[in-house]
């Protein structure tokens, strides 16, 4: 029996194949047949450019149904499929390109010129003259279904390897802990690049033959619109708060939801008791990675307490190395490591096999896991990850920068606010705006700081390290 991630979805929805699959927010329609063929032309586009499996496939393309159905040809041609944030700019894709070495890119018209030195260069609208027959090849559980960047202390990202058996294992797992059941419409409004929308939300709709509304982005108004036809929603924290700040959220426009989940950032439990409030709902937290897909889930039965993100899942195993220390997780969720990085992928193992997260947590004495800090270097905001490290390379390299550090000071509707601290060369003359203005044309979007505060110098420890935890202080005032 093949275990191809394709297939095992495919096994659940080839009894409904004429039921709708995505409805985007123009009102289109496909329906599962859809999906089956759409998949199958990219299936074939790919293959007769001469891809094989194991070989990567880049995409940094908007979210459309066709981004669907390409996730899902690659699945079944056994590519590797390497979803890029469409925020990020030419010098970050190159780094991409260069590491993945894919045979084939998916992207945008506006930005073909930075994915000139890969082989096969493609569109969306490219496999619309493909056949809609491709038989799925069969895949072993350790064979590669993706590679999902994440950067690490470095700064420098790396490709975590997630195999067909991490995802089909997190994905039939999470259908089951959170009661997917026959009636249950997903309202999906993620981007489709990264672990939350690509798997955790399209993997469990599509593991119940569900009908998706298929939004382009998160736009509050555009949920609410859709809220009373759907029954489950996943977001990150900022859609609750731009959600609560809505005057027409409430009980009614809820009335039909069965779920609403959180998780990539910490849910404040001021929006956990401010939604239970507005609408009735009990939001339920969830805490995963890149690396591990998720991990822990407060209950769909029981008690969901604030400020926690519950048990392990089942066949999950979770221990924490202190009280509280940090969270080592194993199970067959767990990434296989990182993309040409033996060693980075040693060092975030420990010896028994267990991976190490880089969040600080601690159990309480019922088994919910909360999460108290992060061991790692590492800002959220908006549900996007900012690696410091990395934004103080493009600081420093600016004429005029001595030195930089970059934090995450708290903000009410990202969570965390990036933010940097600049210590100029004597003489230097540089405004905030134009710092601003020099990191825009190089960093994607979401990884800009807010702010820019110019001081004298860095406070350091005896250890000349510099002591981020004052300088969060004191910005967090100013
Ligand atoms: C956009 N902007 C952000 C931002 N997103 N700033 C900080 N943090 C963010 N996350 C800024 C842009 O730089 C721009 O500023 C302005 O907002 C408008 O950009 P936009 O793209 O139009 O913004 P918007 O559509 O409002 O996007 C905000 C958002 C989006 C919250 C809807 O960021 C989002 O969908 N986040 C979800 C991320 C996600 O999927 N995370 C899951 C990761 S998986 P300017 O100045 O340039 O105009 C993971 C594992 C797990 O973590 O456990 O799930
Ligand atoms: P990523 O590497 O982008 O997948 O982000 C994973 C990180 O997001 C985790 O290591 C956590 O630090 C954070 N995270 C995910 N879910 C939660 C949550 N519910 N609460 C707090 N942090 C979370």
């Amino acid at each position: 029996m093949t275990t191809n991630l394709y297939a095992l979805l495919a096994a659940r929805f080839a009894g409904a194949l004429e039921a709708i699959c995505l409805e985007t927010a123009d009102g289109a329609r496909y329906r599962y047949a859809d999906l089956e063929a759409g998949s199958a032309r990219f299936a074939n586009l790919l293959r007769a450019a001469g891809l094989a499996p194991g070989d990567r496939v880049v995409a940094q393309i908007d979210k459309r149904p066709e981004a669907v159905f390409l996730y899902l040809g690659c699945l079944r041609a056994g590519l590797v499929y390497v979803p890029l944030n469409t925020a990020y700019q030419e010098r970050e894709v190159a780094y991409f390109l260069a590491d993945a070495e894919p045979e084939a890119a998916f992207c945008r018209e506006s930005c073909r010129a930075w994915f000139r030195a890969v082989p096969n260069l493609f569109s969306l609208e490219d496999a619309a003259g493909q056949s809609a027959d491709f038989r799925t090849v069969d895949s072993a559980p350790g064979d590669l279904a993706a590679l999902i960047y994440t950067s690490g202390t470095t700064g420098r990202s790396k490709g975590a390897m997630l195999t067909h058996g991490n995802l089909s294992s997190n994905a039939f797992t999470l259908h089951r802990a959170w009661g997917f059941r026959p009636g249950d419409v997903l309202l999906h409004a993620l981007p489709l690049f990264h672990v939350h929308g690509l798997f955790v939300a399209l993997h469990t709709a599509l593991a119940n033959a569900s009908p998706m509304l298929f939004l382009e982005k998160f736009d509050a108004p555009e949920v609410i619109r859709r809220l009373p036809r759907a029954t489950v929603f996943m977001g990150v924290p900022t859609y609750y708060v731009r959600l609560l700040a809505d005057s027409r959220l409430d009980r009614a426009l809820c009335a039909g939801m069965r779920l609403f989940v959180s998780g990539s950032a910490p849910l404040l439990e001021d929006t956990f008791n401010q939604f239970r409030q507005r609408t009735g709902h009990t939001i339920l937290e969830r805490y995963g990675m890149s690396e591990a897909g998720m991990i822990s889930s407060n209950p769909y039965e029981g008690k969901r307490r604030a400020g926690t993100v519950g048990p392990p899942l089942p066949g999950i195993e979770v221990r924490v190395a202190g009280d509280p220390g940090e969270i080592e997780v194993r199970g067959p969720n767990v990434f296989a490591g990182y993309w040409r990085q033996p060693g980075k992928t040693r060092e975030e193992f420990t010896a028994d096999g267990w991976f190490r997260t880089g969040d600080i947590g601690r159990f309480s004495a019922d088994g919910y896991l909360s999460i108290v800090g992060r061991a790692k270097d590492l800002v959220i905001s908006g549900g996007y990850n900012v690696y410091p490290k990395e934004i103080e390379l493009v600081l420093d390299a600016i004429p005029g920068v001595a030195e930089s550090a970059v934090i995450g000071v708290p903000h009410p509707d990202f969570g965390e606010a990036v933010t940097a601290v600049v210590v100029l060369r004597s003489g230097a003359q540089l405004t905030e705006a134009a710092v601003i203005e020099h990191l825009k044309s190089r960093l994607a979007n979401f990884k800009v700081p807010k702010r820019v505060h110019f001081v004298a110098e860095l406070p350091r420890n005896a250890m000349g390290k510099v002591q981020k935890n004052v300088l969060r202080e004191t910005f967090t005032r100013a």
